[in-house]
């Protein structure tokens, strides 16, 4: 059994707890952490024989807790993932490692000093398995050699006042994950397009259009768009030199009502990718129990996907096309 200590019991971090404490085989939840003790205890309320923390390095360092996973807020992820690498024990961090690409840097670097694999990254796309059978008709040849990568990510409303940069490094760097893991290679430049703004939008520079180029010349257009209103939506298509394949929206209803029928869209990521949480969780327990090595995207996933967004922040905000450089 592997005791698991949560840090950041908000909308991720409770679902995590929830799986952990009652869906994932080989995990026992035995410890949480909230700068809300209130929503810490509810959470840790569900879940018999949990412990509330008052301080996340406690619950770090603590001889019930055998891995962690981190779910705070994303300023907080670099120095509890670094305290982690400190007292030995495997973790997993919710997406961005850090922030930026010299806190996720300072987090490869701990862990190599380390000697050993600790980190994981929660790319949870890579555990879907609409994504995971685009991932093997990729690599079966059957399309020929990739060409276009078309993504599309919308949610149906976003905060009033949301920086622009956010879109980006909270939702399209999703994108930037799983396009490079679909394709097995690095971009090398960044350029964003900015079209009229949505009514619904604000100030937010929304939609946007990111265009990713590889190394191999693969051209990759991501359109966020965070007030897309009708619904959470996710789409990507491959298109290579001899086929096509695309992510179907997963549905488990049809709605009929005024002479019209159609699926029905969740209207945020939980539902969406449920079936994902749950293998990835279950995924790094099984590693953590069979070789005692954790599983999912690494440290170093973690970085070039922080570096390649702040690309893309960059060109967002200077207009121009920047390179993506990775040290
Ligand atoms: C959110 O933070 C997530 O990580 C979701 O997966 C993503 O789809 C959403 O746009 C983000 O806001």
């Amino acid at each position: 059994m592997i005791r698991i200590g949560v840090i950041g019991t908000g909308v991720m971090g409770a679902d995590h707890a929830r799986l952990l404490g009652s869906v994932v085989a080989g995990a026992a939840l035995t410890a949480v952490y909230d700068l809300d003790a209130h929503r810490a205890a509810a959470v840790a309320g569900t879940v018999p024989g949990t412990r509330v923390f008052a301080d996340a390095i406690a619950l770090i360092r603590a001889d019930t807790v055998d891995a962690v996973l981190v779910a705070s807020s994303d300023s907080t992820h670099e120095e509890f993932v670094l305290a982690s690498i400190a007292a030995g024990k495997p973790v997993l961090c919710e997406k961005p490692l850090a922030p930026t690409p010299e806190g996720c840097q300072r987090i490869v670097d701990a862990e190599r000093a380390a000697g050993r694999r600790l980190v994981s990254v929660g790319f949870m796309r890579r555990y879907d398995p609409g994504y995971a059978t685009l991932k093997s008709t990729v690599d079966s040849g059957a399309l020929g050699a990739p060409l276009l990568l078309h993504c599309v990510h919308r949610n149906p409303s976003a905060p009033a006042g949301l920086p622009s940069a956010m879109p980006i490094l909270g939702s399209a760097v999703h994108e930037i994950d799983i396009a490079r893991w679909l394709l097995g290679e690095e971009f090398v430049a960044a350029t964003v397009h900015t079209p009229r703004r949505s009514r619904s939008a604000g100030r937010t520079q929304d939609p946007q259009l990111l265009v990713l180029e590889t190394a191999s010349g693969v051209l990759v257009d991501i359109e966020v768009f965070v007030n897309a209103r009708y619904g959470y939506e996710v789409r990507c298509e491959l298109v290579g030199e001899d086929a096509t394949v695309s992510l179907d929206t997963p549905a488990a209803t049809q709605l009929r009502r005024d002479s019209f029928v159609g699926r029905v869209l969740p209207q945020d990521w939980l539902p969406r990718f449920g079936e994902a949480y749950r293998r990835e969780l279950q995924d790094w327990v099984d590693g953590l129990r069979t070789d005692g090595v954790p599983r999912g995207a690494t440290a170093w996933d973690g970085y070039v996907a922080t570096v390649v967004a702040q690309a893309c922040v960059a060109a967002l905000e200077s207009g121009t096309r920047q390179p993506v450089k990775l040290d």
